[in-house]
């Protein structure tokens, strides 16, 4: 799906929205994702689980610090996270359904930070956004 103009406006608005740093939001969308899928665990089998770890705030940071760099070059999300695609796919191998979960979880947080502002249209250029990052992620797969 095209992220048109009217998405990146509402994407990069509610950004400015967020009553905390973009970075935060990926260590609160990593723990909901351990917890509601619990399957997902066998990804991070060697950090320590307990919600809230420093391990899981420190890699949700480096989701969230991808996510925004990607925000900043919407016209080229292939290319910049070009080397996190060749890591998902030829290192981690994390089966493509599990981008789907974290994009679940990453709109409850979302969600929890805007409030009144995560109108349908916001959800919906979010959910677009995150579908392009993860095809990006999952493209180079078998
Ligand atoms: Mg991935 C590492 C980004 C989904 C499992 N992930 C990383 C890293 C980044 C990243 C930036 C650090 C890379 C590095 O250190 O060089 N991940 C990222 C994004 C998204 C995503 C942007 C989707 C939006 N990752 C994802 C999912 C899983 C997963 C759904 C599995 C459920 N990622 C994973 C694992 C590592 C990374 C196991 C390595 C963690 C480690 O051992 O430090």
């Amino acid at each position: 799906m095209v992220l048109n103009a009217e998405d990146r406006r509402l994407l990069q608005a509610s950004v400015g929205k967020l009553d905390c740093r973009f970075e935060e939001l990926g260590g609160d969308a990593l723990n909901r994702l351990l917890i509601v899928y619990p399957r997902t665990k066998t990804y991070f089998s060697h950090f320590n689980l307990t919600p809230g770890s420093k391990d899981i705030l420190h890699q949700g940071e480096k989701v969230a610090k991808a996510l925004e760099s990607a925000l900043k070059h919407v016209d080229n999300i292939r290319g910049e996270l070009c080397q996190l695609s060749d890591l998902h796919a030829y290192n981690l191998r994390v089966d493509p359904v599990n981008f789907q979960m974290l994009t679940k979880c990453f709109h409850v947080v979302l969600a929890c930070h805007l409030r009144g502002e995560y109108n349908a249209c916001t959800y919906l250029a979010w959910d677009k956004f995150m579908e392009q990052v993860s095809e990006v992620l999952s493209e180079k797969y078998r």
